[in-house]
């Protein structure tokens, strides 16, 4: 359902109106560690420079599917259809209970102000997208200011690149301080091989640079064997999972903005987390250890 305000796009598909229980439990203290709200857009409006508009994604309906998958924490990241107005993020962090946390997306004339308002609200990174169909401008000059700007925060750098365009940026990336975690393992092309070059460059890349990431997240985007198991994307991440253990986060990405071919069943996708961390050490660190160390530092034991 869109707002009065906003029409969603033509053929864009909304997120799945109800979710099946999944068969894995994952283990307590859980976060989904990449996800989204829309709007209300008639509450907050969708930015003019959006390169869609979604259907509205509440923060009820996210907090409602948290529980139903049995996670505790949700890891909430700005949309680009929201622009770098942050008052949805804000406004859902901030009915949380303390179970979420976000990152932004921020413009180069904030001030240090701001930034630490975003800081008390419950933000702890800044993301910028080099994914053209998604945004005007790469944001090389921007991403440079803030990643130095960010650092007395002790906020992280979130980075949705896809991986055609590794091989002319990665030198760039390597270059910024902070970590960085790349959504969605920066998009292979899963009809690659796994030990195919171009994935190979990623690997490389996190193994070069400590201070990287990866999200293995987004089957559903990456696929092209399809649901509900995703099997051509399962080598990659697991790949991911077993090579950077203690650096790696799995989201459900609900809404699932811009898909085109399916909408899955986020509880199916909760089934595919034991193909890609296959033991339950893998899955606490993958699930529990690794985004309470990057965003709830201090609650951790
Ligand atoms: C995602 C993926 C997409 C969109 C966005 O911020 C966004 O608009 O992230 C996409 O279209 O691939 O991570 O949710």
């Amino acid at each position: 359902m869109s707002s009065p305000a906003f029409q969603m796009d033509e053929g864009w598909l909304e997120f799945h109106p109800s979710p099946g229980k999944p068969g894995f439990s994952v283990p307590p203290g859980s976060v989904d560690a990449h996800c989204h709200v829309f709007g209300p857009g008639d509450v907050f409006p969708y930015a003019p420079t959006r390169k869609y508009t979604p259907c509205d994604a509440s923060k009820e309906q996210l907090f409602a599917l948290r529980d139903h998958l049995g996670f505790e924490r949700n890891v909430i990241v700005q949309a680009t259809c929201h622009g770098a107005d942050n008052r949805a993020l804000v406004d859902a962090i901030a009915h949380s209970d303390g179970k979420a946390r976000g990152v932004a997306t921020v413009s180069r004339d904030i001030s240090d102000a701001e930034l630490q308002q975003l800081d008390a609200d419950g933000v702890r990174g800044v993301r910028f997208s080099f994914v053209k169909r998604l945004v005007d401008v790469l944001p090389h000059d921007t991403l440079v200011e803030m990643a130095d700007r960010i650092q007395s925060l002790g906020w992280h750098i979130v980075i949705y690149v896809e991986s055609r365009d590794l091989p002319e940026l990665g030198e760039f990336f390597s270059a910024l301080p902070g970590t960085i975690v790349f959504d969605h393992m920066a998009r292979p092309d899963v009809t690659l091989s796994v030990d195919s070059e171009a994935f190979e460059q990623f690997v490389q890349l996190l193994h070069d640079n400590p201070n990287m990431w990866a999200k293995v997240s987004c089957p559903d985007r990456l696929s092209v064997s399809g649901p509900p198991a995703y099997d051509d994307v399962v080598p990659f991440a697991r790949r991911i999972v077993e090579t950077f253990p203690d650096r790696v986060l799995w989201g459900t990405d609900w809404p699932h903005p811009n898909l085109k071919s399916h909408m899955p069943d986020d509880g199916e996708l909760v089934d595919y987390i034991p193909k890609i961390a296959v033991t339950e050490t893998l899955q606490k660190k993958l699930l529990v250890d690794n985004p309470m160390r990057l965003y709830w530092p201090e609650d951790k034991g």
